[in-house]
């Protein structure tokens, strides 16, 4: 990892974008930091830049809209990307297939496959150019499906197969491919999917030591830094205490 080069990481206002940022900082790598929310993310570069000296650039940008994601890559034409982190996604709701809101699919469709496809696809040519390294984040939810998960499931299947498909599209071309597939990890995760009803969101974690989002990012930064003959393709992390989707043992 070199200093001229910048990790790009989606949704990096919270969660495990931020973690894989503060991880990757304190490794001395200047980040490319996306995401919505403008205060969280100048609040977190003001962090890296004085805690780790990096170089942090921030954008705002809707990855809904798709012209925005690509006005972002002409803006950074000139940057050296050598890391993809494409972790923006959500679920929204967890709710029987015919009674979803269309809106919570549209969005988890927009985010979780579109976003994540034109992202990937935009920052291919600045990662064959370094020999770089893309890492999706996919899920457990992308092997299992569970009861009123269906579009959330189907979107990380999709985030599954196409890096596997990514690594047949890229091979020989010295760009890494890395799926991370977490299981429950304690972020606003499920704040999101229940819409703001703390209760439910906090029961998801109460009762066992769920994942944090440094552990997901400590394995991020472990695959990163392997040899560059090394591709750790996949990698399912769950906590201790859980043992598939559905089953997770709370005391
Ligand atoms: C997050 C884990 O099990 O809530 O992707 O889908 S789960």
């Amino acid at each position: 990892m070199t200093n001229t080069r910048f990790a790009l990481i989606t949704g990096a206002s919270s969660g495990i974008g931020e973690a894989c940022a503060v991880e990757l900082a304190k490794k001395g790598k200047n980040l490319i930091l996306l995401a919505r929310r403008a205060e969280k993310l100048e609040s977190l570069k003001s962090t890296l830049v004085k805690e780790y000296g990096v170089e942090v650039l921030v954008h705002v940008v809707d990855l809904v809209n798709i012209y925005e994601i690509e006005s972002f890559f002409k803006g950074i034409a000139d940057r050296d990307v050598d890391v993809l982190i494409n972790n923006a996604g959500l679920a929204l709701s967890k709710t029987p297939f015919e009674d979803y809101k269309w809106e919570d699919f549209d969005q988890m469709i927009n985010v979780n496959i579109k976003a994540f496809t034109r992202v990937a696809q935009l920052a291919i040519p600045h990662l064959k150019k370094t020999k770089g390294h893309i890492v999706n984040i996919s899920s457990i939810a992308g092997i299992e499906a569970y009861e009123g998960g269906s579009v959330y499931c189907a979107s990380k299947a999709f985030v599954k197969m196409i890096s596997k498909a990514l690594r047949i599209d890229l091979i020989g071309t010295g760009v890494r491919v890395t799926d991370i597939a977490p299981g429950n990890v304690e972020t606003e995760f499920s704040m999101v999917r229940f819409k703001g009803d703390r209760e439910v969101a906090d029961s998801i974690y109460k009762g066992y030591a769920p994942l944090s989002a440094k552990d997901i990012a400590d394995t991020i930064v472990f695959a990163l830094s392997r040899p560059e003959n090394v591709n750790i393709e996949y990698l399912l992390i769950m906590p201790t205490a859980q043992a598939s989707a559905t089953r997770t043992h709370k005391v």
